[in-house]
């Protein structure tokens, strides 16, 4: 089995300012653990950071075919971007949307997503373990009777 991370933009400096919001993992460890737990559930983790809106649509078409699940971090394009949730809703593959701090008790630009209602469920608020609890989310949801 496949499963696509994609994390937008400003995700890279993760771990290294607004740590009090984002926690002090860096990206890089973020994708290394949650590399080790799929691995465990014979799951192969492909992983793609970009600032570009373009980027991460060309990465999602590329999955088309290719991947079994998404787990995305769309940072602030989450609230802003129907390109990508044309792009996931385009490649019909199964979504969970994540994010590390809880958007609900942020700023009201952030309560709304473009990507929530067509994703299979949404976690948020639980720092670097949204990312292994959204895997969980996929997993349990791609793997019904396991
Ligand atoms: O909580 C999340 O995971 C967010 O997706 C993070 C986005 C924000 O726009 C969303 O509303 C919620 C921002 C990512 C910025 O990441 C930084 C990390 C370190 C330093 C500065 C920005």
């Amino acid at each position: 089995m496949h499963v696509l991370l994609l994390n937008g933009p400003n995700l890279n400096l993760l771990g290294q300012r607004e740590t009090g919001i984002y926690g002090h993992s860096s990206l890089a460890d973020i994708e290394a653990a949650l590399s080790r737990e799929a691995e465990q559930e014979s799951v192969q983790l492909d992983c793609f950071q970009s600032n570009f809106e373009g980027a991460l649509v060309d990465r999602i078409h590329r999955a088309m075919g290719r991947c079994d699940g998404i787990l995305i971090n769309a940072g602030a394009y989450t609230h802003t971007s129907i390109a990508i949730r044309d792009a996931l809703a385009g490649v019909a593959i199964p979504y969970v949307e994540l994010h590390l701090s809880n958007t609900h008790a942020r700023e009201k630009f952030r309560h709304h997503s473009f990507l929530a209602e067509r994703a299979v469920g949404v976690i948020c608020g639980f720092g670097p373990a949204s990312y292994s609890l959204a895997l969980k989310g996929l997993l349990s949801y791609l793997r019904p009777n396991a």
